[in-house]
C-alpha cells in the first residue's frame, strides 16, 4: 500500500459518512453509523491497523489525518445524538393521534344542589323567591320580629356586629319583613340566603351558614295550610314515605309556634344512631306570624292570618348526603366535593 492509497481512503471515508449521517433518521440509526465507524471492528480502526504498514515519519502524518477524521466523526455524532433526542421528545409531545387532555368540568357545589331543589319544590307550589341584604339593621334583624333590646332571644342568637345597630343578618326573616312591608298580602315567599352566627365551628356548627325561611299571609290561613306545605316538601326533597311531625314550641315572632321532624331518612323511621332510636330528625321551626309583628309592617290582623317557617340548609343536605360534618361544606377540599 502506499501514501496516496490510504490518504484517499480517508478521504472517502469522510465523505461517505457525511452522506450517510444526513440520512440517519433516529438515535438507533446514529448508533449504528457509530459503530460503523467507531467500533471496535469499524472503519476508522481498520485504517489505524493499515497505519502499521508505514515508516515511521509517514505514520505520524498520517495517523494525525486519521485521528482528525476520528474526532470530527466523534463531535458530529454526537451533534447529531443531541437534536435527535430533542426531536423525538418534541414529537412526542406534538403527537396528534394521542388522546387529547379532559377538560376539568366545573360542578355544582352540594349546598347550591340542595337550595336549587329546596327552590324548585316552593316555586311549584307557588311561592316567590325573595331577596335582601346581608347587612341589616338592628331594627329588621330582631325588632320587627318582637325581639326587644334585651330579649333573651338576642344573646341566643350570639349576633356578629359590624356597628353600633349594624348586624350580620342572622337569619332571613328581615327578607320577609321587607317584603310585607313593600306589599300589602296576599304574600307568599320563600327566602334563600347566607346567614351569620358568632358560634365557635364543630361538627354541626358553622359561622356562615344558608338558611331558607317560608311566610305566607292571606285571608283564612291556618297551620293545617303550613303542614301540607311542609309535608309536600318533605316527600319531593326526600321520596313519598316521608311523613312530618308538629311538637310545641316558642319563639317571639310567631305564635302558636312548633318544632318540626321528618321521618329519618337514614332508617326509614326504625330507630338508628342518627336519629338516636326516636326514628325522627329535628328540622326547625314554624308557626302562625304573631300578630305583633303584622303591627310593625301595618297589615290589619283582624284580616290576615299567615304562617312563616325555617330551615338550615347544611342541616338538610346533611342529611341527604349523609355528611356526618358541616365544616367539610366550608373547607373546600376538592376530594370532598367532587363526590356531588
Ligand atoms: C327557627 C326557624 C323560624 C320563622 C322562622 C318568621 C318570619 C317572619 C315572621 C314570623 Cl317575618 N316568623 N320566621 C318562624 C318560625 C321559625 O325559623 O328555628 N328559628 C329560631
Amino acid at each position: 500500500m502506499i501514501n496516496q492509497d490510504i490518504e484517499s481512503k480517508i478521504k472517502n471515508l469522510e465523505s461517505e459518512f457525511k452522506k450517510s449521517i444526513k440520512t440517519a433518521n433516529d438515535e438507533s440509526e446514529i448508533e449504528s453509523i457509530r459503530i460503523q465507524y467507531l467500533g471496535r471492528k469499524g472503519s476508522i480502526s481498520n485504517l489505524f491497523k493499515d497505519l502499521e504498514l508505514f515508516p515511521l515519519d509517514e505514520r505520524k502524518q498520517i495517523g494525525k489525518k486519521l485521528n482528525d477524521l476520528k474526532s470530527h466523526i466523534h463531535t458530529t455524532l454526537s451533534k447529531y445524538q443531541k437534536t435527535s433526542q430533542k426531536k423525538e421528545t418534541s414529537q412526542q409531545y406534538l403527537d396528534p393521534t394521542l388522546p387529547g387532555d379532559r377538560l376539568p368540568i366545573g360542578r355544582y357545589h352540594p349546598i347550591t344542589t340542595v337550595l336549587r331543589k329546596i327552590i324548585s319544590c316552593f316555586k311549584s307550589m307557588g311561592f316567590s323567591i325573595a331577596h335582601g341584604p346581608e347587612v341589616e339593621t338592628e331594627y329588621y334583624n330582631f325588632e320587627a320580629l318582637n325581639i326587644p333590646k334585651g330579649h333573651p332571644a338576642r344573646d341566643m342568637q350570639d349576633t356578629l356586629f359590624i356597628d353600633d345597630n349594624i348586624v350580620l343578618r342572622t337569619h332571613t326573616s328581615p327578607v320577609q319583613i321587607r317584603v310585607m312591608e313593600n306589599q300589602p298580602p296576599p304574600v307568599r315567599i320563600i327566602a334563600p340566603g347566607r346567614c351569620y352566627r358568632r358560634d365557635t365551628p364543630d361538627s354541626t356548627h358553622s359561622p356562615v351558614f344558608y338558611q331558607v325561611e317560608g311566610l305566607c299571609v292571606d285571608e283564612g290561613i291556618t297551620f293545617a295550610d303550613m303542614k301540607g306545605v311542609i309535608s309536600t316538601f318533605a316527600k319531593q326533597l326526600f321520596g313519598s314515605q316521608m311523613k312530618i311531625r308538629f311538637r310545641p314550641s316558642f319563639f317571639p315572632f310567631t305564635e302558636p309556634s312548633a318544632e318540626y321532624d321528618f321521618t329519618c331518612m337514614i332508617c326509614e323511621g326504625k330507630g338508628c344512631r342518627v336519629c338516636k332510636g326516636t326514628g325522627w330528625v329535628e328540622i326547625s321551626g314554624a308557626g302562625m306570624v304573631n300578630p305583633e309583628v303584622f303591627k310593625y309592617v301595618k297589615y290589619g290582623s283582624e284580616r290576615y292570618t299567615g304562617y312563616a317557617f325555617g330551615m338550615g340548609v347544611e342541616r338538610l343536605a346533611m342529611l341527604l348526603y349523609e355528611v356526618h360534618d358541616i365544616r367539610l361544606f366550608y373547607e373546600n377540599d376538592v376530594r370532598f366535593l367532587n363526590q356531588f
